[in-house]
C-alpha cells in the first residue's frame, strides 16, 4: 500500500532526515511567474526560490503551464509541494515549497493575466525549451509559426509564451504598473537578447507602437545560464521517494548535486545572489562554455551512443572509444572557440557525466535535435571554419543525428522534434543539408564541412 499523499497538513509525517521548507509558507507571497514548470524548473529555479524564501517572502512562484494540465493535476492536490531528490553517492531528499500556485494557461487564462498584472509580481522566468521562443534561424520572431500567427490574430487568448508575455505586459502597462524583469532559463545563446527581440517584434506586429516603445524602455530582459543534470521522473523515483519520505508524491523530480545559475547583472534579479546564483556582467562567456562543452558533448553522446546501443550517458561514457572521442572534441575543437581556460571545467563536466548515481537516458537528450544542434554544435562549427580550425570531429554529432533520425524512421519509432514530420521523409546527407531551419546556408554550402559530414556519415552504423 502506498503512503498518504504529500500535502501541507501531512508534513509532520515526513521521515527524519528529509529537509522541509525553512520558512513560513503561509507568509510567502507570489512575486514570480514561471512559464514551463517541468522537471528542470522544479529541480533548478524553484530550488533557488526555495532557498531565497528563507531571506524574503516575496519570491514564491506561480507556475504556469501553457497547455498541458499535467503539472497542475499532479501538484494542485499537493498545494504545490513536491520532493527533490539529489543524487550523489548518498541520495538526499528535500520538500520544496516555493511553488504556491499551479495554473494551466489554456484553462484559466484570467488567473494568469491577473498574476502578470499583479503589483506584487516583479519577476517572470521561463523554461519553455528552444522551440518555445518561436524564432527563425536568423533569430527573428517566426511570424509564420502557427501559435504566433494565431496570437497575432487574437492577442487576448494567447497560445505561445511570447503571446502571453506581451499581452501580460500590455495589461500591466494599462494598469499603470511598473514592468517586471524577465529571465529566460533555456539553453539558447544570448537567451535574454533573443527573447527581447522576439517580444518587441511581436508587439510591433500587433501594430502597437506605444506598447512596443514602453517594452523597449521599461522591461529589463537578462540572459541567464542554467545548469544541472536532471533526468526525467520515472516510477522508480516515485517509489523511492514514497519509501524515503513516507508520503506519496505524484511528481517528484531528481537532479545531480551540482547546480548553477548565472544571471546577467543589472536587474531586480541581482538579489538572487543571496540564494547562491552568480550575478555576472558578462554572462555570454558562461553560456558559451556550458552550451558548447556540456550540451554539445551531451548531444554527441546521445546520437553516437544510441547508434551503438547505449541507453544512458554513464553507459556511453563507459565506452572507452566514445569517451575519448568526446573528450578530444571538447578539448581540441570546442575549447579553442572559448575565450577562457576550459581544462578544469571540461574535467568537471566529464566527471558529472560519469556520476553512477544518475541514470540519464540518451533518448531524453536526443529530443528536439533540430532545435538544439544549432546552439550546441553548429555555432562552434561556423566559427571553426571561419578561423581555419578543423571540423572533422564536430561533424560527427551532426552525421550521427542524421543516422539516428533515419534509423528511428526505419524502425517506425516517432521522433520527438517540432520538425518530426519533415525529418521522417529525409534520407542521406544532402537531403538533411537542405533543412534551412537547422543549417545556415553558408554552412550548408561549405565544401570542407560537407566533406567532413559525409565522411562521418559513411563511417557510422546505419
Ligand atoms: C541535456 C540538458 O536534455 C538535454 O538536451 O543536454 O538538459 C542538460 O542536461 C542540461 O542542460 C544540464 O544543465
Amino acid at each position: 500500500m502506498s503512503p498518504p499523499r504529500l500535502t501541507p497538513a501531512r508534513l509532520d509525517l515526513v521521515r527524519p532526515g528529509i529537509t522541509l521548507p525553512a520558512y513560513d509558507r503561509q507568509a510567502a507571497r507570489i512575486g514570480v511567474v514561471h512559464f514551463g514548470p517541468g522537471a528542470f524548473h522544479r529541480a533548478h529555479q524553484a530550488w533557488y526560490f526555495d532557498e531565497m524564501l528563507a531571506h524574503r517572502p516575496d519570491v514564491a512562484v506561480s507556475a504556469v503551464s501553457l497547455k498541458s494540465p499535467g503539472v497542475r493535476e499532479a501538484l494542485g492536490p499537493q498545494d504545490g509541494l513536491y520532493v527533490l531528490a539529489e543524487r550523489e553517492a548518498q541520495p538526499t531528499f528535500r520538500v520544496i515549497g516555493s511553488i504556491r500556485e499551479v495554473l494551466t494557461a489554456a484553462q484559466t487564462p484570467d488567473a494568469v493575466f491577473a498574476r502578470l498584472a499583479s503589483p506584487e509580481v516583479w519577476l517572470v522566468t521561463a523554461t519553455v525549451t528552444e522551440k518555445g521562443y518561436c524564432l527563425t534561424p536568423g533569430g527573428d520572431l517566426d511570424e509564420t509559426h502557427p501559435d504566433i500567427a494565431y496570437d497575432l490574430e487574437r492577442p487576448d487568448t494567447p497560445a505561445s509564451f511570447i503571446g502571453w508575455l506581451v499581452e501580460g505586459l500590455a495589461r500591466r502597462r494599462a494598469a499603470g504598473l511598473p514592468a517586471f524583469t524577465v529571465l529566460p532559463c533555456d539553453n539558447l545563446s544570448d537567451n535574454g537578447g533573443r527573447l527581447r527581440r522576439a517580444v518587441l517584434q511581436f508587439a510591433e506586429a500587433r501594430g502597437e507602437a506605444d506598447l512596443t516603445a514602453w517594452i523597449a524602455g521599461e522591461v529589463i530582459f537578462r540572459s541567464t545560464m542554467v545548469d544541472s543534470i536532471t533526468p526525467a521522473t520515472d516510477d522508480a523515483l516515485r517509489a523511492e521517494v514514497a519509501q524515503a519520505v513516507g508520503l506519496t508524491d505524484a511528481w517528484p523530480v531528481q537532479r545531480e548535486g551540482f547546480v548553477q545559475w548565472v544571471i546577467e547583472a543589472g536587474s531586480a534579479a541581482d538579489v538572487l545572489a543571496q540564494a547562491g546564483a552568480t550575478i555576472a556582467a558578462d554572462v555570454a562567456a558562461f553560456e558559451r562554455a556550458k552550451l558548447r562543452l556540456l550540451n554539445g558533448a551531451h548531444s554527441t553522446l546521445a546520437y553516437a551512443g544510441l547508434l551503438q546501443g547505449c541507453e544512458t550517458v554513464s553507459e556511453a561514457m563507459a565506452d572507452p572509444e566514445l569517451a575519448a572521442f568526446v573528450e578530444a572534441m571538447m578539448r581540441q575543437d570546442i575549447a579553442p572557440s572559448l575565450d577562457l581556460e576550459a581544462g578544469d571545467y571540461i574535467a568537471g563536466v566529464l566527471k558529472r557525466f560519469r556520476n553512477p548515481a544518475i541514470v540519464h537516458t540518451l533518448s531524453q537528450i536526443a529530443w528536439d535535435g533540430s532545435q538544439k544542434l544549432p546552439f550546441r554544435i553548429l555555432e562552434t562549427t561556423s566559427e571553426a571554419l571561419a578561423t581555419g580550425r578543423p571540423v572533422d570531429r564536430l561533424a560527427v554529432p551532426i552525421a550521427a543525428w542524421m543516422r539516428f533520425v533515419e534509423r528511428r524512421t526505419r524502425e517506425g519509432v516517432a521522433i520527438v522534434d517540432p520538425l518530426a514530420g519533415r525529418l521522417a521523409g529525409l534520407h542521406g546527407v544532402d537531403a538533411f543539408l537542405e533543412l534551412d531551419e537547422v543549417f545556415p546556408r553558408e554552412l550548408a554550402g561549405d565544401a570542407r564541412w560537407q566533406a567532413a559530414v559525409r565522411k562521418a556519415y559513411n563511417a557510422l552504423p546505419q
